[in-house]
C-alpha cells in the first residue's frame, strides 16, 4: 500500500480533495494510506504561530522551520522513514506523468505545503529530498499542488482505477493526447457523431482513434511526438500528413 503524509496549515483542504472519486475509494479500499497533519499541532507557543517576518526585511511572511522539523520527527517515529520528502514550489522540477509513475512506485513519501512568501530555506536544505512544481503559475499555497501529485500518483497504484485498460488508454500513458469521445445522442444540436464510431467496425474505429489522437497531438502538442511510443503505421501516417 502506498503511504503518503501531508504537512499543511489547511488540512481540511487536503481531506476534502481526497474524500471524493477514485482517490476516496482507494483510501476506503485500503489501497492508499494518506495521513494529513496540521502544522499548527507541531508549534509550542500559545497562539500556534507558524510564520514570522523575513530576515533582511521585505514584504510578506515566511514559514518558520521548527514546526516542519518537529512534524517530520513525529512522522518518522509514527510512520517510519519516508523514501522522499517533497516540497511543492514554483521553483521545483516540473511534475509530469513520469514523475507520477516514479512516486507511485515508492513505499512512502511526504508532501510539504508552504503558504505565504515561502518556507525558511533550512527546511528545503535539511528536510526536503526534492522540490516539485505543477506548472508556471502562482498559487496561494502548496495544497492544490499536493492534491495534484497525490491524485496522479494514486491512479497508477494497481487496483486504484477499476479498469486497468483505462489507465493504459490515458493520453500520457501513450505519450499522445487523447482522441475525441462521444456518447448518445448520435446527433446533438445539429452535430453528428463521426459515422465510423456508429459502424461497429472495431478495426476501423481503432484506426480512426489512433489517427485522431495523432492529428490532435500534431496540432496542439507537437513537442510530445518526439518521445511518444509510435508504431510503424503511426510514423507513416505522420510522415504523410506533413506532406
Ligand atoms: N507548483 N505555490 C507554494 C509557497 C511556497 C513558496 C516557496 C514553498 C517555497 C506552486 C506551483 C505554487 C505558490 C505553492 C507558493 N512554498 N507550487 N507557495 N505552481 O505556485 O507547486
Amino acid at each position: 500500500m502506498l503511504k503518503i503524509d501531508v504537512l499543511t496549515i489547511f488540512p481540511r483542504m487536503i481531506e476534502a480533495g481526497l474524500a471524493e472519486g477514485v482517490v476516496g475509494r482507494a483510501r476506503t479500499a485500503g489501497l492508499l494510506d494518506v495521513v494529513v497533519h496540521n502544522l499548527r499541532d507541531f508549534t509550542t507557543d500559545k497562539h500556534h504561530v507558524v510564520d514570522d517576518v523575513p530576515f533582511g526585511g521585505g514584504p510578506g511572511m515566511v514559514m518558520k522551520p521548527e514546526p516542519f522539523f518537529a512534524a517530520l520527527s513525529a512522522i518518522r517515529a509514527q510512520r517510519g522513514a519516508p523514501d522522499a520528502v517533497i516540497l511543492l514550489s514554483p521553483a521545483g522540477e516540473r511534475f509530469s506523468q513520469d514523475g507520477a509513475r516514479r512516486l507511485s512506485a515508492l513505499g512512502h513519501f511526504v508532501l510539504l505545503c508552504g503558504r505565504y512568501e515561502g518556507i525558511d530555506e533550512r527546511v528545503r536544505e535539511v528536510l526536503a529530498t526534492e522540490e516539485l512544481s505543477i506548472g508556471d503559475y502562482v498559487l496561494s499555497g502548496g495544497e492544490i499542488p499536493a492534491l495534484a501529485v497525490i491524485d496522479a500518483a494514486a491512479r497508477l497504484v494497481p487496483g486504484v482505477v477499476g479498469d486497468d485498460s483505462s489507465v493504459e488508454a490515458d493520453s500520457f500513458t501513450r505519450g499522445l493526447l487523447d482522441y475525441p469521445h462521444y456518447t448518445r445522442p448520435a446527433e446533438f444540436e445539429g452535430r453528428q457523431v463521426p459515422e465510423v464510431l456508429l459502424s461497429g467496425h472495431h478495426a476501423e474505429i481503432r484506426r480512426w482513434r489512433r489517427e485522431a489522437a495523432l492529428q490532435r497531438t500534431q496540432q496542439r502538442r507537437p513537442d510530445l511526438l518526439a518521445t511518444a511510443a509510435l508504431d510503424a503505421h503511426e510514423r507513416e501516417w505522420l510522415k504523410r500528413s506533413k506532406s
